[in-house]
């Protein structure tokens, strides 16, 4: 989307002027935040645009494979927060449209660039969640790696975005605790319920390690996105980071991460893991993954059954404008 002809003399800043591009690298340099009135390189704005809304697409997207199991909660309890997660997850969704809209990009082409295919959104809302302990597992594993990616955000040089993941990385930190406690009670459960436990870490724990993008020789934006302070930590750094942060947990748990290379080295103090499959991971992002089509079809569906909605507030927004002109 955006993102196309990124690479284009424009978007590498050479056709801005040079004084401006140096003067705003210094106040990038001097951490200053970059507010929407400020001048700003187009690359650095589409750079954002483009983040910021797959960002809020993962979130709204994000929403479907949890979503599939509201009515399957094995209780009241767990069916209320579940339900609370999910509302989260549309108020991400809220905040990060609002924050690319102060770059100058309006919502409709935003959702319409979804809709149509164009738009990007996690990799990871692709898989199907197949068994209760999915639910775990996301919470643990999926709100895990969100919160790994999105902590070093909340200091992104852009205000609207840096302000905005504060508040989400703080109900991430939730959704993760209620996904490690399901996997905790499932993993300490009986012996079928422990199995699930480990089926459902089997089927995301690679899922979840593409989360953090290529790795770092094949990551188109992270140079420049690093100098911009957008980002502050390399995708493999990130990853990283996650497997050395996890691989406790699941012993904690009891449960076998699906790596027969992982192993811990001495020497780096960091676990060292096996190669990820790329080839699957730029499957599921060309739009070729297990569940693409079916989330794009729910996503269209209900964009077309709230038309009524967003018609009945146009409509009450324009009779409240008339009536104030009467007044
Ligand atoms: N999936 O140069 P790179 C959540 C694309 S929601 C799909 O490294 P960048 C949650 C990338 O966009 C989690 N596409 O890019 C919600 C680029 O393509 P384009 C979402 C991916 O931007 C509900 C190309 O590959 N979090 O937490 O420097 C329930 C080259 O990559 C992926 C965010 O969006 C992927 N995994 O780095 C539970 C965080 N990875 O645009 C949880 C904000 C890469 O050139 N985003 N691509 O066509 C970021 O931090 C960065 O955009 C990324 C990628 C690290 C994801």
């Amino acid at each position: 989307m955006y993102s196309q002809g990124l690479n284009g003399p424009a978007e590498k800043g050479e056709t801005d002027p040079p004084e401006l591009l140096e003067a705003f690298q210094r106040r990038i340099d001097a951490e200053e935040k970059i507010e929407p009135r400020d001048w700003m390189p187009s690359g650095y704005r589409k750079t954002l645009i483009r983040q910021i809304s797959q960002h809020a697409h993962s979130e709204v997207v994000g929403q479907l494979p949890e979503g599939n199991w509201v009515t399957r909660a094995p209780t009241l309890k767990r069916k209320l927060i579940l339900l609370a997660k999910i509302q989260d997850e549309a108020g991400h969704g809220l905040y990060l449209y609002s924050a690319a809209e102060t770059l100058g990009v309006s919502r409709e082409q935003m959702i319409d660039d979804l809709l149509s295919g164009k738009a990007k959104y996690s990799s990871i809302f692709n898989y199907p969640t197949l068994n209760w302990a999915d639910m775990g597992a996301v919470g643990w594993l999926v709100d895990g790696a969100a919160i790994m990616n999105q902590v070093p955000l909340c200091r992104c040089s852009y205000g609207p975005y840096s302000r905005a993941m504060i508040r989400v990385c703080k109900e991430e930190s939730f959704h993760q605790r209620q996904g490690y406690e399901i996997m905790l009670k499932m993993a300490k459960g009986s012996p079928e319920q422990k199995q699930m436990a480990q089926d459902a870490l089997n089927r995301f724990w690679w899922p979840a390690l593409m989360m953090f993008g290529p790795s770092d020789k094949d990551s188109v934006h992270s140079a420049q996105s690093m100098k911009w302070k957008i980002k502050r930590f390399s995708n493999d750094d990130l990853r990283q980071k996650f497997i050395d942060a996890t691989v406790p947990q699941a012993h904690y748990l009891g449960l076998t991460i699906p790596d027969p290379e992982l192993k811990y080295n001495q020497e780096t103090g960091h676990w060292d893991h096996g190669e990820i499959d790329w080839e699957e991971f730029y499957q599921v992002i060309a739009g070729n993954g297990p569940c693409n089509r079916e989330r794009l079809e729910a996503r269209r569906k209900a964009h077309d059954e709230g038309a009524w909605v967003r018609e009945a507030v146009l409509a009450y927004n324009e009779k409240q404008r008339k009536q104030q002109e009467v007044a």
